[in-house]
């Protein structure tokens, strides 16, 4: 996979240089190239950015550089970082990671010029995407999150594909709570089962936890959660927790 991100704060990128992302770049299963933005602007103090048609506050980014800068990488899929976008799920990481080119536009400020988007979109499929309901100051660090999320999904990059079906929001629920060596610390022991080596009693506690955090921590997923999905077994869990489920639907 091959991918371009322009940024006016290329030095933002040093991490990607870092651990398994570095290492995919060492064995050539990836290829990044980080560009300055100011690269492709034309005047003595290299702007980037220009107040906004119709008034406001802040700046909004210029679309001749942007132009130039994809012109220049492109075509790719342009995948544009904003607190406007779409929300970045995992389906959208296993998309990003079945594609050979991929183009990263770190806005700042109020913006880019929108114009830059659609003139894009002409030629190459385009996704806004946000991280979540808040805002960052740009969209530098929302790439190093989305790299990582689409870098460990490319064949080869993790040790253990497993890592990867059991995973919370594989399934669609959270995973359970995880342990490790000593089996007492500091007066707290791992759950008894986790012990006992009875794989199926095992794998029951797992679903029990998995599904009670999901419907405590995160009712919207359970709410999108196939209902149908949820074996007789599920029902009890969720009942007994104090979780009502809805819409009620004949046990399997
Ligand atoms: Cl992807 N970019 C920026 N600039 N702000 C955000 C975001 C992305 N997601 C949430 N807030």
């Amino acid at each position: 996979m091959r991918v371009d991100i322009i940024s006016i704060f290329p030095d933002y990128f040093g991490p990607l240089e870092l651990s398994l992302i570095g290492k995919a770049r060492q064995t050539g299963r990836l290829d990044v190239a980080v560009h300055d933005l100011r690269t492709w602007t034309s005047d003595v103090h290299r702007t980037v950015d220009d107040t906004p048609y119709g008034g406001g506050p802040g700046m909004v980014m210029r679309p001749e550089p942007w132009g130039q800068a994809l012109d220049a990488v492109g075509p790719g899929t342009l995948v544009v970082p904003s607190p406007v976008g779409k929300p970045f799920t995992q389906a959208d990481a296993h998309e990003l990671a079945s594609l050979d080119r991929l183009i990263f536009a770190c806005g700042r400020y109020e913006g880019i010029d929108q114009r830059v988007i659609d003139d894009a979109a002409d030629r190459m499929p385009v996704r806004e995407v946000s991280l979540g309901d808040y805002v960052l100051f740009g969209g530098e660090v929302a790439v190093i999150v989305i790299m990582e999320a689409i870098v460990r999904l490319l064949p080869g990059v993790l040790g253990n594909a497993d890592s990867l079906t059991e995973e919370s929001h594989a399934a669609g629920l959270l995973e359970a709570p995880v342990y490790t060596k000593p089996a007492s610390w500091r007066s707290r022991d791992v759950p008894e089962i986790l012990r006992s080596g009875d794989h199926g009693r095992i794998a029951r506690w797992r679903r029990d936890q998995s599904l009670l955090r999901t419907a405590s921590r995160r009712p919207d997923m359970m709410s999108v959660y196939p209902v149908d999905d949820l074996d007789k077994a599920d029902r009890k869990t969720l009942t007994e927790g104090g979780f009502q489920i809805t819409p009620p639907s004949v046990a399997k």
